[in-house]
């Protein structure tokens, strides 16, 4: 049975409406089959002849009406209702135009906040989303609280509301782009982990990214701010607002570490709940990312002990900071997610840090979105010995870290990992931590770092 704000969807926003989904890929396909099952009518416009989710829409869904190739203004003007995908900007002239002319402009993450009552947890951040919410997705469970985790993730918002009845809690993972369309989202806790540049091939300016994180913030729900963060952000002060840093608790309610007797503890206030050390997931940012998590589940009351029981046991996701192998004592680390310069400076000095005089050989490259790469000029001073660089983006990368950092510019990822071979020696560490996006050259992150586990393995077998 509908619920009353399911229903509120269905009436007020789609009857008698035209509706068009902008965008196929996963959200656009999660949107056809949200809307079919409502017997909504609609159409899908994608600017891509054969769009990626096209087989899905064909097998699945009942026919609709598709434009494929171009966004065609003329065409979305008869249409009063746009559901855009996070992949394309709201400032794309037939997003702009709707807007503009007052039309409905919404995300599925809207349209997700608009049909549950359930409890929604929403984290946003840079770096460290995806780790955050998989582990508050193993507490809730290993706590026995039937939740559901998705979002940016992977895992398309609506997709969850098949299940809506039975879930007790909703973890979500959100972009920048999915709160750009986010108007009704009320979280009983979210959380902006950290900010750095990301994105600046689609924001104007640093700022504008700042603001569509802080859309997070929507509602009047309880709010996790990191004391570390540079960019704080500014939040109502009515809100309940509870931190989590890496320094030393100095209220009841806050996590932080405690340093005592040679042994580091994660703590709230001043109850010692467990060592670093008897944590599987290493670096000070998943250190962060570790706290980050306890709040937010000590905030919707998840039992402290299932989770500090998880803690002990995640390993983590694939793509962070993986180890491969080890071969003639040389290291292979795979890093393929760090797809900011923000996320390769956490995985630089987290494996810097941990051994000191470390000879780090680095693999950088891809799209470079529009971002400054100097902040990693001193994490690669301290740490490496040479950065390899290719991709669409090597001539800037080299020209912003060329002058103090040993640096060579390669044809591809599979030259790189070769030369890191060749010229490494026991003791090294090769880290792919790219710092951009893959698209020039894979499909997507995993693309990128599943070739870079079977080079390694070629070159070392
Ligand atoms: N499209 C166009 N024209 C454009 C851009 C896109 O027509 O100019 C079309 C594409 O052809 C595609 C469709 O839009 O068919 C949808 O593409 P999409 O890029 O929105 O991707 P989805 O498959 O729907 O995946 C999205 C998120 N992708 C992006 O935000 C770019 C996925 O995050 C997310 O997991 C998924 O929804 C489920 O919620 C990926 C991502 O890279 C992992 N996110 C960025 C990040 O983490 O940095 C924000
Ligand atoms: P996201 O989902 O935000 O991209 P992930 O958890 O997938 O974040 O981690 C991506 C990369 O970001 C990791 O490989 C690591 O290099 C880096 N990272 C993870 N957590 C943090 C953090 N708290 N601060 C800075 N960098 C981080």
């Amino acid at each position: 049975m509908k619920n009353k704000q399911e229903q509120l969807v269905c009436a007020d926003l789609f009857q008698d409406q035209q509706v068009l989904v902008l965008g196929l890929g996963k959200t656009g396909v999660s949107c056809a089959r949200f809307l079919a099952a409502r017997n909504v009518d609609f159409s899908i416009m994608d600017s891509r002849q054969n769009p990626p989710g096209i087989e899905s829409l064909n097998q699945s869904l009942s026919p609709v009406k598709c434009y494929f190739g171009q966004f065609d203004l003329n065409v979305a003007k008869d249409y009063d209702v746009f559901i855009v995908s996070p992949g394309i900007s709201i400032n794309e002239p037939i997003v702009n135009n709707a807007i503009e002319n007052n039309k409905q402009v919404v995300g599925d993450v809207e349209l997700f906040a608009l049909c549950t009552l359930k409890p929604v947890i929403a984290i946003t951040g840079s770096n460290g989303k995806s780790t955050v919410t998989a582990l508050l997705g193993e507490m809730a469970t290993q706590a026995k609280i039937s939740v559901a985790v998705g979002g940016n993730i992977g895992v398309p918002v609506l997709d969850l509301l098949a299940d809506d009845a039975e879930t007790e809690l909703y973890i979500l993972e959100l972009s920048s782009f999915q709160l750009e369309t986010t108007h009704s989202l009320n979280a009983v806790v979210s959380t902006i982990l950290n900010v750095s540049e990301d994105h600046m091939d689609r924001y104007d300016s640093f700022s504008e990214y700042k603001i569509a994180k802080q859309k997070i913030y929507q509602g009047d729900g309880v709010v996790i701010i990191n004391k570390d963060e540079q960019q704080v952000i500014p939040v109502n002060k009515d809100r309940t607002i509870n931190y989590f840093s890496l320094q030393t608790p100095v209220s009841e309610n806050e996590f932080g570490l405690i340093c005592e007797d040679g042994q580091t503890w994660l703590a709230k206030g001043n109850d010692r709940l467990t060592t670093v050390s008897s944590l599987k997931i290493k670096g000070q940012h998943n250190i962060a990312n570790a706290l980050a998590a306890l709040a937010l589940g000590d905030s919707v009351n998840i039992p402290m002990p299932a989770m500090i029981n998880t803690l002990k046991k995640f390993t983590g996701l694939p793509h962070r900071s993986q180890w491969v192998l080890e071969h003639n004592g040389v290291n292979w680390i795979n890093d393929s997610k760090a797809t900011n310069v923000g996320a390769a400076l956490a995985a630089i000095n987290g494996l810097g840090n941990n051994k000191p005089g470390l000879d780090l050989i680095v693999l950088l490259g891809g799209q470079g979105k529009g971002q400054d790469f100097s902040p990693l000029e001193p994490a690669l001073i301290s740490f490496s010995r040479l950065v390899l660089i290719y991709g669409e983006d090597a001539q800037l990368i080299k020209e912003t870290l060329g002058k103090k950092i040993k640096t060579k510019i390669v044809g591809n990822l599979a030259v790189a990992v070769t030369e890191a071979k060749n010229i490494s020696k026991p003791g090294d560490t090769v880290l792919l931590s790219p710092a951009c996006a893959s698209f020039d050259m894979f499909s997507g992150f995993e693309h990128r770092g599943d070739e870079f586990i079977r080079l390694v393995h070629e070159v070392t077998s």
